[in-house]
């Protein structure tokens, strides 16, 4: 103990554990030793990927350094803080983003080259953190970004998966699916805390009895447990010392659990437990938007939850406060239903093992949670059956359903006779066996409820949460827009036209308030400008052009227009529609005199995006996306005019090639599907033109960047419901320009056409849930004007400049301050810089 230590100890503390200079010299002497001791190789035994890792080990030890000195000094001055419990965290890689953040990316540049590397070569070494499917998860990396950038006191919770998001490989056109083992080698961006581990306890049974004072006690005896093992990731803020903490859990087998079926005498059995104890953090589930309804990954969610809290509970409780002032301290965000068990157990733990009164506890937990929903989708909607939930979780059954006749009692009071009423809002729909609807029970255990963007906000209080607005009142259902962190989605992606920005900004202070990029506005009438911006522009394609060369052996032009598609394969997100069009206009281009083909826009359309593996619509639609590719891509009547790409396995670092390059991109779900979209915000941002529909965020991006910026098409959210209606009662007939296309696929144009039978079965008049064939005639316009403007090469590097400009609002940074001023009602604790090691 220090306090014990002599004065002379103390100081050779001190001295030893200062912080050393970042200087070239240091860093890279620090390069080094990391080379001949950690990884005991010799200099002229190297490869890219041990550069990478000895360089990465070098910014471990900076990282480390910040995360002691912030979480000491949170420790001691113990502001409020937030939690943001995520099932999904999608990182991507870290070095480059670590390095940028810290400030020290020239420095390390300097040391790398000089040792005789290219940095960029050693950066792509890195493997991606994948442990997240799509928008839901980068959503929480970008504002676990924005956080530590502002400095706020937060901590992420999730799962330290073995496997992340598969890896997919187009085989004969098809998707297959590998797994991701992504720990292989040791991941240097976590510090493993053995020393932290929590036993977590599922089944058995309840035993209630009497008090002293003659109150109902319950007394859960678990079946079995198993232990959760901390893994800490560091968070650097962009240009601060702050430096937060995103704790993952492993799971593992107990040691008591193991020793007492071993001394029984039931080794095998021993062993299984042990194995099945290791599962649970085995694997991500790899779908987007869809609820899988497995034992396990509800195994998964009470694993996290409960570890989760009983961390943030040992944290409060060494303050040695008052439980009324828990959420004077805590604030926990829900991203989507997933973490909802957490608001349970924190009652369990006050009512069970505090022994607070029910009343006292409940007010506690609904002034600490508040919950984001991310879609309104019914197959995503999270429900759990009632006997598999009693045979896990026997005790939070009863109080849930506590919680739901409590609840119920008031619904009751405040509106009379009304069964229909309660049985809409119950927690526990009355199906054959009965379901958790982990959507209410969220709703009544957090004080606030948020969508992602302004409609989808919107329609959640008209649609799925319509009963509890008009109990709870308006202002519990508010919105907060999404963001993307413009740290790694510009300057990290795009350095290039991060730096021409900091030049003409005079200075790079954009980088933390957005807003400023206004300030571009007023050079759109710049032509030396505009030169610079495309030029900048076409570099990031030829970038993209080697990336498809070498994933997919197609050579495309940079000189053509990039059309993007990139994001999880999902009927409501229409990429069939996109590839319909795109039949369309090959059909357009073969019918074409030579004349006329001489006035075509040249095209390449870039797809990617990942299918769940159940998800059989979903794997159709890559497979014909890669079959039109095959036809259209050797077929010389069309040579450069059209080329079509499936980009395999799109992931974060794959993006961070893409999202720069593009001139248009896609995003055209069918009006009030998609709740917000982020890829549109990081594509704006970057100078690209979007084409899309009334939906999620892209509405507010008009707003912002103005209606001749951008291509809207299609129908609109209210209308969604009457065309529906209309061509299943009325008949509507198929678009024409539609029928042409799937006559074609039917004639055979692309492979044998039996394939595609159940995916053009989607589209009979009626059941055209996606409405592609309402919408068709319209995109094909929009496409027709986005070739138009694109031929004016000046007037689109002006739409080009005032995209990026206006952008201001979509910063992470503008939603999370939103979401501390509003919700958790939490305020910056910037950290000093002591000079520690
Ligand atoms: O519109 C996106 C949104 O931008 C939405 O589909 C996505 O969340 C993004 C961030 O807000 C989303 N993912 C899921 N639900 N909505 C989801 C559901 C279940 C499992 C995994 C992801």
């Amino acid at each position: 103990e220090k306090s014990k230590w002599p004065k002379e100890t103390v100081q050779l503390w001190e001295r030893l554990s200062k912080k050393e200079a970042n200087d070239v010299e240091t860093i890279q002497k620090s390069i080094v030793h990391h080379v001949t001791t950690t990884l005991a190789r010799a200099a002229y035994n190297m490869d890219n990927f041990s550069a990478y890792q000895a360089v990465a080990l070098s910014t471990r030890d900076r990282l480390i350094s910040r995360w002691n000195e912030t979480q000491g000094q949170l420790s001691k001055a113990d502001p409020k803080r937030v939690y943001y419990l995520s099932l999904e965290f999608l990182l991507g890689r870290s070095m480059d983003n670590a390095l940028l953040n810290m400030g020290l990316k020239d420095t390390y540049d300097k040391s790398v080259e000089q040792l005789g590397f290219n940095m960029e070569d050693v950066i792509e070494s890195e493997v991606d953190a994948a442990l997240g499917n799509g928008g839901l998860g980068r959503l929480a990396a970008c504002y676990m970004d924005s956080l530590a950038t502002l400095d706020y006191p937060a901590w992420g919770y999730g799962l330290r998966y073995n496997y992340g998001i598969f890896q997919q490989r187009i085989v004969d056109g098809y998707q297959t699916e590998f797994p991701d083992y992504w720990l292989n080698f040791d991941n240097p961006w976590e510090l493993p805390r053995l020393d932290i581990s929590i036993q977590i306890s599922f089944g058995g049974h309840v035993q209630a009895s009497q008090d002293e004072y003659g109150v109902t006690r319950h007394n859960w005896i678990p079946g079995s447990s198993v232990q959760a093992i901390a893994y800490d990731v560091p968070i650097p803020g962009y240009h601060t010392e702050n430096c937060n903490n995103i704790r993952l859990w492993r799971s593992k087998p107990t040691k008591v659990f193991d020793l007492t079926s071993f001394n029984e005498g039931n080794y095998e059995k021993s062993v299984e437990d042990a194995t099945n104890a290791e599962k649970i953090t085995s694997v991500l589930y790899p779908n987007d938007n869809t609820m899988a309804g497995k034992e396990l990954r509800l195994k998964q969610q009470y694993f996290w939850t409960a570890a989760s809290l009983h961390d943030i509970v040992r944290r409060f409780k060494k303050s040695m406060r008052e439980w009324s002032n828990f959420p004077d301290q805590v604030a926990i965000q829900l991203n989507d239903t997933h973490p909802t068990l957490a608001i349970v157990e924190l009652q369990r733990l006050l009512v069970d093992e505090e022994m607070l009164s029910w009343d006292d506890a409940w007010e506690i937990v609904t002034k600490t949670f508040a919950f984001t929903n991310h879609t309104v989708l019914p197959e995503a909607m999270e429900k759990w059956s009632v006997p598999m939930f009693e045979y896990l979780l026997p005790r939070h059954l009863q109080i849930i359903f506590d919680i739901n006749l409590f609840f119920l009692q008031k619904v009751e009071t405040k509106f009379p006779n009304d069964r229909g009423l309660l049985n809409r809002m119950s927690i526990i729909e009355e199906a054959q066996p009965q379901q958790i609807r982990m959507a209410h029970l969220a709703v009544v255990g957090s004080h606030k409820v948020n969508g992602v963007a302004a409609l989808h906000s919107n329609l959640i209080k008209t649609t799925i949460f319509k009963d509890f607005v008009d109990y709870y009142g308006e202002e519990k259902f508010i919105n907060k827009t999404n963001g993307i962190t413009p740290r790694r989605w510009l300057h990290q992606a795009n350095p290039q036209l991060s730096n021409l920005i900091t030049e003409t900004l005079g200075g790079d202070k954009w980088l933390k308030d957005l807003s400023l990029l206004k300030g571009l506005n007023t050079k759109t009438e710049d032509a030396a400008f505009r030169k610079q911006w495309m030029q900048i522009k076409r570099a990031n394609k030829v970038r993209l052009a080697e990336l498809i060369k070498t994933r997919c052996d197609v050579e495309v032009s940079p000189d053509a227009l990039f059309d993007v598609q990139v994001k999880r394969i999902h009927e409501y997100k229409r990429q069939f529609m996109n590839i319909l069009v795109v039949i369309h206009r090959y059909r357009t281009i073969k019918s074409m005199t030579a004349a006329q083909k001489a006035s075509v826009q040249p095209r390449v359309v870039i797809f990617g995006g990942k299918a769940a593996p159940g998800y059989y619509i979903a794997k159709l639609v890559i497979k014909l996306i890669n079959s039109v590719a095959a036809v259209v891509n050797q077929d010389p009547a069309v040579g450069d005019l059209l080329k079509v790409v499936f980009i395999p396995d799109y992931n974060v670092s794959v993006a961070e090639v893409i999202v720069p390059a593009s001139d248009i991109s896609q995003h055209i779900s069918t009006a009030g599907t998609e709740a917000s979209g982020t890829s549109n915000m990081k594509f704006v941002l970057n100078g690209g033109l979007i084409i899309g529909t009334l939906d999620g965020a892209n509405i507010e991006i008009l707003e912002e960047i103005g209606e001749d910026n951008i291509f809207i098409f299609g129908c609109m959210a209210h209308e969604v419901e009457d065309l529906r209606h209309a061509q299943r009662y009325r008949g509507v007939p198929m678009d024409p320009a539609l029928q042409g296309v799937i006559s074609a696929i039917e004639r055979g144009t692309f492979e044998d056409p039996k394939i595609f039978q159940p995916l053009i079965s989607t589209l009979t008049v009626g059941k055209d849930f996606y409405l592609i064939s309402a919408d068709f005639a319209s995109y094909i316009a929009a496409n027709q004007q986005v070739d138009a403007a694109y031929k004016n090469q000046d007037e689109w590097s002006k739409k080009s400049i005032r995209c990026t400009a206006n952008m201001g609002k979509f910063s992470s940074d503008r939603s999370v301050k939103e979401y501390a001023e509003e919700i958790w009602n939490i305020k910056p604790y910037p950290v000093v810089d002591e000079g520690h090691m």
